[in-house]
């Protein structure tokens, strides 16, 4: 090996469909870390696949200094499945990628406003106004008043992502993490569901220890995910019955006093569940109960779910 080259561990084949000059990136501040990776902002000029805008700020993901092989084909494989999934409004969207003399970059959307979870929690009514700041984009737009962000823009969101839900279960993608904080607010507040590429290991019993922000990602998973590992797109919709309890309430922390698994299972399968939000009307308290069933069969389907809330949102107009 060249020593100079020292820095490029890895070679991968040449996809002209999608690859980038790395010329064109300039790379901003970090928007955050994940378990495997890195999330920078940058800017890129002339991409193929946004011709109206000369210069255009995207998310670049990249695994840390510190990573394994096991990070760097995860990190591929997610490149690869965007790839295969296609492009929709309601998901993060694959851009393109550097993948030739240097590090592996996967360029994708950049969503401005940040996570659903933190969105919400920021534009609940009465909490202070603030801009969005933290996310380190010089966003001169405040944030939706606080007395705009009331139950119909909140069912927008939920139809919204709905809708994103049932094109990734159409192209056969199973999420497996669906909740607030995997969910993306970008401009215009339309809603991209994240993270949707990632290789999870079920199997893995990091899934059951507590995330960096202390939050148990057991409180998003079906009864049959919890006790058999079993995954399809009907627990992706109990998941999604969690992020519509999380939308009513402004961002709270499901289920409060629930501590493990152990528990959790026991309290959903003797029935119990969580009572519906104080600012969430009974039509939409039923679809999320809907999600909840203990069968997965009796559950509704995205498609389902998207036509719900297209009913719902056509009433209260
Ligand atoms: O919740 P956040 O502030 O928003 O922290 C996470 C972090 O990077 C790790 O995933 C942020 N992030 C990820 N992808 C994007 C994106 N496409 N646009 C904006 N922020 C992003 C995310």
């Amino acid at each position: 090996a060249d020593p100079a080259q020292g820095f490029n561990e890895y070679e991968f084949p040449l996809d002209s469909n999608w690859e980038i000059p790395r010329q064109q990136l300039n790379l901003g501040s970090i928007l955050g870390e994940g378990a495997f990776g890195r999330v920078v902002m940058a800017e890129a000029e002339g991409l193929p696949r946004s011709p109206q805008l000369a210069e255009t700020i995207v998310a670049v993901k990249m695994v840390k200094e510190e990573h394994t092989d096991t990070d760097m084909a995860s990190l591929v494989r997610e490149m690869e499945v965007m790839k295969m999934i296609g492009k929709h409004i309601n998901i993060i969207n694959l851009l393109g990628c550097c993948s030739q003399g240097g590090p592996l970059w996967v360029i994708v959307e950049f969503a401005p406003h940040g996570n659903l979870k933190d969105f919400l929690k920021q534009n609940r009514p009465g909490a202070p106004q603030r801009r969005s700041d933290s996310d380190g984009y010089l966003d001169d737009k405040p944030l939706i008043p606080a007395q705009q962000l009331g139950e119909k823009e909140l069912t927008k969101f939920a139809f919204q992502i709905a809708r994103g839900m049932e094109y990734l279960a159409s192209r056969r993608c199973i999420h497996r993490d669906l909740a607030a904080r995997n969910v993306l607010v970008s401009d215009g507040y339309v809603m991209k569901i994240a993270d949707f590429g990632l290789a999870r290991d079920i199997q893995d019993t990091e899934y059951y220890r507590k995330n960096t922000n202390g939050r148990l990602p057991i409180k998003w998973m079906a009864p049959e995910s919890l006790q058999e590992k079993k995954y399809d797109s009907q627990s992706d919709v109990w998941s999604y019955g969690v992020l519509l309890w999380e939308i009513m309430t402004y961002g709270d922390q499901p289920y409060p006093n629930i501590l493990s698994a152990e528990e959790l299972y026991s309290y959903l399968i003797t029935g119990q569940r969580m009572e519906k939000p104080a600012k969430c009307s009974l039509n939409i308290y039923v679809v999320m109960r809907q999600c909840w069933h203990f069968e997965s069969c009796a559950r509704p389907t995205f498609t389902e779910l998207v036509e719900s809330f297209d009913a719902i949102l056509q009433q209260a107009s």
